[in-house]
């Protein structure tokens, strides 16, 4: 097939799958065009069925805000008739689903027929979708494609709730390549982080409010109480400034690294202990899935769609958003020497049942599907 792939190319888990999800289909030998306004992160590397189609945003001094979304419209236009492609897959309801119903008007004034597949992926249904500013085009937008797929069971019932929808969306969960995500032998990295064999937790996000990074300190300073334990923050976003403060506040910044944007993330997590994803809103939990296939295993809160990764009691635990003590609690038992060997272990069987191999015949199966449907119709 020959797929066009519309998504924002940055560090976001989003973008992630995206771009993980086109590399993979690449292997198998399908031809895929991604369409974006800078080259996604991921994509830094020849492979003869990737193309990559900037999306070029002209200024005027009339635009107080450049019209992304007319831009990528056009491009789409142009990427679908000339390199004659059998469908669109856009991730992220908002500005990508409406832009690419508006290629697929176009497109059809011209007799082309091209089927369009959304993927929802979590804040663009359950932070910003809900918004009275845009709810009424992510409505119309989900409404009008010709497939629609959400990364959990929990996403999907939530936009069923939230918005008035008409169209049946399909569960595909997110993905691991295990090829990449796997724990390295890197016990350099934890002899200097950890010279006197503390256990290592970690978190990484973008550092939003949404992720509650303030919880993962105060459960990391009360841990450290009574097991000696260092903390890595991998990410960077507005919270950054407020929890470097907070760390100096409480005294625990010899204890405490912030290490940015890191790409090789699965080298920090190859020598880490703990992952703590104390999220207010998880649609799905991606990076708690990249820690569990580095054989670390999650506490994690129960919003959205993570009680359907993170196994409560076998691959980590589940808690109530923003329960410290239970959180401090259930991380000491998982570091107990006599725990945490069956917890890392039972992480990376989790792990394994998102394979991308196990994952992208779904998507695979799916185009086909819609394909066959916008046809039967045409
Ligand atoms: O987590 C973020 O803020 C980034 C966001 C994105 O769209 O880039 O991530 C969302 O999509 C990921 C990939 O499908 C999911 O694994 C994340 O759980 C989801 N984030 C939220 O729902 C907050």
């Amino acid at each position: 097939m020959k797929i066009g792939i519309v998504c924002y190319p940055t560090f976001g888990g989003s973008g992630v799958v995206a771009t993980e999800l086109g590399i993979g289909l690449a292997r198998l030998g399908h031809e895929i065009h991604f369409i974006t306004y800078r080259q996604p992160t991921r994509l830094d590397f020849f492979s003869e069925n990737l193309y990559y189609h900037e999306v070029d945003i002209k200024s005027y001094p009339l635009f107080e805000h450049r019209p992304y979304e007319l831009a990528l419209a056009s491009k789409m236009v142009s990427v679908v008739k000339y390199e004659n492609l059998d469908l669109l897959h856009v991730h992220y309801a908002i500005p990508h689903a409406s832009a690419a119903f508006m290629a697929k008007q176009i497109l059809k004034t011209e007799g082309i027929e091209i089927p369009v597949v959304t993927t929802l992926h979590g804040t663009d249904i359950t932070l910003v979708g809900k918004d009275p500013s845009y709810e009424p085009v992510v409505t119309f937008s989900i409404n009008n494609s010709d497939g629609v797929t959400a990364v959990s069971e929990d996403l999907r019932q939530e936009t069923l709730e939230h918005f008035d929808i008409n169209k049946a969306i399909k569960v595909i969960p997110n993905f691991i390549d295990l090829n990449r995500f796997k724990k390295q032998r890197k016990e350099h990295f934890k002899m200097a982080i950890c010279p006197n064999g503390e256990k290592l937790m970690v978190h990484t996000s973008n550092f939003r409010k949404v992720k509650r990074v303030e919880d993962v300190i105060r459960v990391f300073y009360e841990v450290r109480k009574s097991i000696p334990a260092k903390l890595l923050l991998v990410g960077d976003g507005p919270e950054r400034d407020p929890m470097e403060r907070l760390c100096r506040e409480l005294g625990a910044c010899d204890d405490v690294r912030f290490l940015g944007k890191l790409e090789a993330v699965e080298e920090v997590l190859s020598v880490s202990d703990l992952f703590l994803m104390p999220s207010e809103k998880e649609s799905f939990g991606l990076a708690a899935l990249e820690a569990m296939a580095c054989e670390v295993p999650v506490i994690s809160s129960n919003a959205g769609g993570i009680p359907e990764l993170n196994v409560d009691g076998k691959t980590g635990f589940v808690c109530e958003v923003g329960d410290i003590e239970d959180m401090v609690k259930k991380s000491e038992y998982i570091l107990a020497e006599e725990n945490l060997p069956r917890f890392k272990m039972n992480a990376l069987a989790r792990a394994k049942e998102f394979d991308i191999t196990q994952i992208l015949p779904q998507y695979i199966a799916y185009y086909q599907e819609t394909i066959e449907s916008v046809m039967a119709k045409a």
